[in-house]
Parts: C-alpha cells; sequence; structure tokens
C-alpha cells in the first residue's frame, strides 16, 4: 500500500540517517536536534508502528526508547511541544501496548515502563506551571525549571493544551498534580476573555495582559479549542464544554465569514486580517466531532479549493486576493486538511474526503519526496524544498492518512463486546479497553478515556482506603495529606535557573513560525520565540 511505502520511506531513513537526534534532515541525510534532544521523531512515530501493524517494531522500538531516552538534561524546551509530541507520543503507546504484544505489567494499563516515561517528561514541565496565575511559562529547563530571564509571553495554545495529557496521567497514576494544573491553566484562561466573550494570540502570563491581541481559531491559539472539545468528551465535563460553546458563539459572530474564518481584534471585533491559515483546517474535524456536519462541510470545502490551487496547503492564504501571503508559501507537510477529512469521511461517507486523500498522496510523494524522506515545501509556488522533516508528518500526516483510508481501523472506534475490538486490562482483568473510542490528542496521539475511567476507579478505591487507615491511625486534628493540590502561586523563584547559568532561546509557541516581529495586511503578531 502507498501510504505504508511512504511512510517506511521516512522512517527508515530516520533511522538511518538521524537517529539519535530529533529530527531527520531530508536534503542532507543527517540528523538535528530541534526541541529537545530525545529523538522526538522516533516517539512520535512509535504509535504510528501499530496503527500500520507492525507489531514487531513497535515491541523493538518501544525497549529501544526506554533504553535510550533521558529526559534529565540541561535543555530549554518547549512546554507545549514536549507535552504534545512526547508525553502524548509515550502515553499513546503505553495505552496501545496490550494490542502491540508487549509483555504488560500486573497493572497496566494503569502502570507500565512507557507510563513511567510519560510522567517522567511531565513532571519536567511542572516547574512552568507555579506562577501567580496558574498560567504556565512556554519553556522550562527540563533539569533547572524555569530561567529568572524567561520570557512570561505565551501563546494561548501553550497555555491550554494540557487536559488531555495530564487529565490521562493523573488518572492512570493517581497523582491529581498534572489535571489539576492543566485544569487551573484552563481556567484562568478563560477569565482573561474579553469582554466580547475572545481571547488573543499571546498573552503575558504574569500581568495576565494580552500582548497579541489577534482572535481566530489559527496559529497560537488552534489547539486550546480542540482541547476545551476533546477534553469535554474525554472527562464527560461540562465545564469544558461550556467554555467551548460559549467561544463558538463568539467565533461564528465575529470571525465567521461564508465559511472562511477570519482573525478580528479581541475587543471589538474588527476584522484585523483576512487570511485562512493552515492550521485552521483542524477546524471542520472537530466541528464534525459536535456534530455541526453542515458548517463544517462547507468550510473543509473552502479550504479543500485552496489545497486544489496550490496542491497543498500554504501557511497563510490571503482571502481577498485568492493568494499566497507573502514570506508564508510553505507547506510543511502538516496534518490538519486531512485530519479533518477523516473526520469528515468517517461522519459522511462522502468521497470527495477519500480524493483529498489521494490529492494529498500524489503532491506530497510529487513535491516534497527526496532520496532520504521527505521535505518541507518551503514554497508551494516554485516547489522549492526546506531542509526539514517535522516529526509530525510521521505522528500525523502519515497516521490520518492511513486512517482516513481503513475506516475499519480499530482506533474509529465503534467496538462493542462480541467484535473483538475491545480488550481487558489492568488489576484482575477489570478494565475494558477501547471499547469507548479513542480520543486523538493534537499530536494524532490517541488516547483511551476507557483506561482513565479504569484507572480513576481503581486509584479512587486506593485512595479511600489509604484515607481510612490514616484516618485510624493519624490523631484527630492533624491534616491528611492525601493526593497532591494544584501548586500553590509565587513559586517559580524555586524553580529558577541560577544567575549566569546557561539559557538557550526558548521554543515557546511554535505550532506557526512566529519567528520575528512580522506584518501582514497591518496586523503586527508579536514572536515569543
Ligand atoms: C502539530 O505539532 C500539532 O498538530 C499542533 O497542534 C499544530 N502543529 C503541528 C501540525 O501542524
Amino acid at each position: 500500500m502507498r501510504i505504508k511505502s511512504m511512510f517506511y520511506h521516512a522512517y527508515n531513513s530516520y533511522l538511518d540517517n538521524a537517529f539519535p537526534y530529533d529530527e531527520l534532515r531530508p536534503l542532507t541525510c543527517d540528523g538535528q536536534d530541534t526541541w529537545g534532544s530525545f529523538s522526538l521523531t522516533l516517539i512520535d512515530a512509535l504509535d504510528t508502528l501499530l496503527v500500520l501493524g507492525n507489531q514487531t517494531e513497535f515491541q523493538r522500538v518501544a525497549s529501544l526508547l526506554q533504553d535510550t531516552v533521558d529526559f534529565d538534561i540541561d535543555v530549554n524546551a518547549s512546554v507545549f511541544e514536549t507535552n504534545i509530541r512526547v508525553v502524548g507520543g509515550l502515553l499513546s503507546a503505553h495505552l496501545l501496548a496490550g494490542r502491540g504484544g508487549m509483555d504488560l505489567e500486573p497493572g497496566w494499563p494503569c502502570s507500565g515502563p512507557l507510563l513511567r516515561m510519560a510522567e517522567d517528561a511531565a513532571r519536567r514541565l511542572l516547574p512552568a506551571f507555579q506562577t501567580p496565575s496558574g498560567l504556565p511559562y512556554g519553556t522550562v529547563n527540563l533539569q533547572r525549571g524555569v530561567s529568572p530571564t524567561e520570557t512570561p509571553v505565551t501563546c494561548t495554545a501553550g497555555v491550554g493544551t494540557f487536559i488531555l495529557e495530564f487529565s490521562t496521567l493523573s488518572r492512570l497514576t493517581g497523582d491529581q498534580t498534572f489535571e489539576n494544573v492543566a485544569l487551573r491553566a484552563l481556567r484562568a484562561l478563560w477569565g482573561t476573555r474579553s469582554d466580547i466573550g475572545l481571547v488573543g494570540n499571546h498573552i503575558d502570563i504574569l500581568s495576565k495582559k494580552w500582548v497579541a491581541q489577534d482572535a481566530g481559531i489559527g496559529a497560537g491559539v488552534d489547539s486550546y479549542f480542540e482541547y476545551l472539545v476533546k477534553g469535554a468528551i474525554m472527562l464527560q465535563d461540562e465545564e469544558l464544554l461550556n467554555m467551548f460553546l460559549e467561544f463558538d458563539r463568539a467565533l461564528q459572530n465575529y470571525t465567521r465569514f461564508d465559511d472562511w474564518y477570519l482573525w478580528v481584534q479581541m475587543h471589538k471585533g474588527t476584522v484585523s486580517m483576512p487570511v485562512f491559515q493552515s492550521l485552521e483546517a483542524f477546524w471542520p474535524g472537530l466541528q464534525s466531532l459536535l456534530g455541526n456536519l453542515d458548517s463544517a462541510v462547507r468550510t473543509f470545502q473552502n479550504y479543500y479549493s485552496v489545497w486544489r490551487q496550490f496542491g497543498g496547503l500554504p501557511e497563510f492564504y490571503s482571502i481577498p486576493q485568492g493568494y499566497t501571503v507573502d514570506k508564508r508559501e510553505g507547506y510543511p507537510l502538516r496534518p490538519e486538511l486531512i485530519e479533518s477529512a477523516m473526520y469528515l469521511f468517517r461522519a459522511t461517507g462522502d468521497h470527495t474526503y477519500l480524493q483529498l486523500g489521494l490529492d494529498a498522496l500524489e503532491s506530497i510523494e510529487k513535491i516534497s519526496k527526496t532520496p532520504c524522506g521527505y521535505a518541507s515545501v518551503k514554497d508551494l509556488r516554485d516547489h522549492q524544498l526546506d531542509n526539514r522533516m517535522e516529526s509530525f508528518f510521521l505522528a500525523e500526516t502519515v497516521k490520518y492518512l492511513y486512517l482516513l483510508f481503513d475506516p475499519a481501523h480499530f482506533l474509529h472506534g465503534g467496538g462493542a463486546e462480541g467484535d473483538g475490538s475491545w480488550e481487558e486490562g489492568g488489576e484482575g482483568g477489570r478494565c475494558v479497553l477501547g471499547a469507548g473510542g479513542f480520543i486523538f490528542n493534537t499530536e494524532a496521539h490517541p488516547l483511551d478515556p476507557a483506561a482513565l475511567y479504569c484507572c480513576g476507579r481503581h486509584a479512587q478505591d486506593r485512595q479511600e482506603l489509604r484515607d481510612v487507615l490514616l484516618g485510624l491511625s493519624e490523631p484527630k486534628g492533624q491534616s491528611n495529606p492525601g493526593r497532591a493540590e494544584a501548586p500553590p502561586p509565587g513559586q517559580s523563584e524555586s524553580i529558577a535557573l541560577k544567575p549566569g547559568e546557561r539559557k538557550t532561546p526558548p521554543l515557546s509557541c511554535p505550532v506557526q513560525p512566529f519567528r520575528a516581529r512580522f506584518s501582514v495586511l497591518g496586523q503586527v503578531f508579536t514572536d515569543s520565540t
């Protein structure tokens, strides 16, 4: 199958030429560290191996990563990227370990080596959340916490894209800290919305002032909205759903025009940038999860027309001009339109979405294939290439393409007792896994809500037992430590780098490369990197 060949061409090239670096450089056939120094592409691609049915390589890589990856490193890492790619990738592989034929610990899925790795990585991100507001810093040193000179400016997605991974960690391990800090950040962000119900692009996490006041659904914001919806579904949490629905009303009111979504000033609602960004193409998929199919279909058609015009989605597309935007003509092999096609095909059965899949396959093969991988397209107008293959190409783009053409895949859910798509796990086989469908994190790593529910119940039982035992043994009046609480505000000093210590530039909010201050159609976005 062509999608499998695409995967293995890129994957084997990474292993042969780039491992243990984070990414493959497909033009020079070598590797480079980008988001950290933790073999990022291999972690990100691990669950795709299983999605493609390769159990033996899944097992080999799972143990290779346990032996080779060390998060105790003096690296300044993006809190957002490390969470969605590393923590998300490891959690997903952990939850799929049963189907992957790995040797399982007796307590799995509530314990296991990949879960411990995910927890180790996530614990190193926690200092970023120790702020008076609860809004996290964008960058943290994995060994030493947040630098005293760290910028307090973070993008919206960098604050609001943790609840899926962190609640999974909390419910599997029984340590509430992760879910607490993610929720605290979401609630704090909610409190900063404007009078007309919108949030901007970059916020100062100390003053809670909006530094970039453009409201939209794309770069710097996108996965915040995605996590409100998916968090609501995964945790059955009405608070998150209500937050999203209120945002959605404002977005529909102020930013939607002819089923495009523009950027507007968050306080006034006036259009600041009539631009479609490739990152926005996740939106029709999200709408389909909410049941808003008509609108999802129309918006998808708009975005697909841009794909057809260029054979890919340029990073920015000026809607009035019907053309690319200066310096934003690239297509770094992003997954979002294919992701939406997968959801919409699942919801409608319409073959338009398969056609997009075919178009994507053809384009990527034709434009970006090199002797050792697939290269980001620097400019869709002349097909110049960049020497970079982002890890999301194997984690997301290829995975969503494969799942689009395999509607019976177990990850599409629909499992019911008897059809063999569910499995047992947990102490005494009390967990029924995979029967309630999977939720994909924003890096396409599937998470299983049933495991959260099952381990959460076990953790609760264990906690109640501990409380009873402690209550019996403690003298009256002494407090019960119980589960960890959300960190108290104002602790950033304790996790700070000492003066003079090494600090590399922060890598925060990279969802869209706001690499410099730049002006598009009169609107200035501020870069925090
Ligand atoms: C991925 O890392 C994630 O999907 C993120 O939410 C947005 N950017 C890339 C893919 O385009």
